[in-house]
């Protein structure tokens, strides 16, 4: 960032909250909830979770108006760089009999011309069955439901994990106790994280939601957006079943990306 964004910003950041603690005639005591609620936050290890939750969807809209690909979603707080790369036929890191029905998600990825895009780095996140995420949340373990797959030559990519439940925000730390105070509830609808890489086109960051699944609507983080939803797909015929090699059935989702070149203007005017 530009010296001088930073400081323009962050003097009308300082006058607007001080404009708002004027408008609400904020007592001392209440301003030192504030804080305290803010270094709480680190201290029970939720990482950016309280404001991912409240600011990240805007943050991302903001950055959505500009694009011309396929739109990125929040990244929220769980994201960790650096997760294995997987060797073909993926299938996401995970326990001997890791809980949850077997999901393949896939798709292709391509640029606004339709072209394929080989290469593409795919990394993948998720929760597990009991709403966790590994290298985050203790009692998982190392980079589970985690990893990194690429596209082949058609742009297409495959990557068995499982189907994750919706995601519910610890109730009794900093961040439940703010919802809990605004009379929210404390869900994510179930949904996969997906950053993309291409050498050219450069980094984005999405989800994947489910259709007709629950809080689509009412996500506490308010990030879902309709081209974000994909159909889960259940196949359980004896045909289906005996072509992935599986003995019980599984959901497919497919979701296809269009890379633009949105992300190399934003890194040039950095
Ligand atoms: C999540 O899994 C998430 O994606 C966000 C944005 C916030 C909390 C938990
Ligand atoms: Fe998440």
């Amino acid at each position: 960032m530009k010296t001088d964004r930073v400081k323009a910003v962050l003097e009308d950041l300082e006058k607007t909250l001080i404009e708002f603690m004027r408008k609400h005639n904020i007592t001392h005591e209440e301003y030192r909830m504030a804080t305290d609620v803010l270094l709480e936050t680190v201290k029970a290890g939720e990482e950016s979770l309280l404001y991912d939750i409240f600011f990240e969807a805007a943050i991302t809209e903001i950055g959505n108006k500009a694009r011309e690909g396929s739109p990125e979603a929040i990244e929220g707080p769980f994201y960790i760089p650096g997760a294995p790369r997987l060797e073909p036929p993926y299938v996401l890191r995970q326990r001997k009999n890791e809980a949850g029905d077997i999901l393949f998600f896939n798709g292709r990825v391509v640029d606004r011309q339709g072209r394929a895009l080989p290469n593409v780095e795919v990394d993948v996140w998720s929760a597990d069955s009991d709403g966790l995420y590994s290298n985050i949340h203790p009692g998982t373990p190392d980079w589970n439901l985690r990893g990194r797959l690429y596209t082949d030559s058609n742009g297409w990519f495959e990557v068995r994990t499982i189907v994750p439940p919706p995601y519910e925000i610890p109730k009794n730390g900093p961040t439940g106790r703010v919802l809990t105070a605004l009379g929210r509830h404390f869900f994510r609808p179930s949904h996969l994280h997906v950053k993309l890489r291409h050498t050219q086109f450069g980094e984005m960051t999405s989800q994947v939601y489910f259709r007709g699944g629950r809080y689509l609507e009412s996500d506490v983080a308010n990030a879902v957006r309709d081209e974000l939803i994909v159909d889960l797909i259940r196949h359980d015929t004896t045909e289906s079943l005996a072509s992935r090699g599986l003995d019980k059935p599984y959901y497919e989702v497919r979701y296809d990306f269009v890379l633009s070149a949105a992300n190399q203007l934003a890194a040039a005017m950095e």
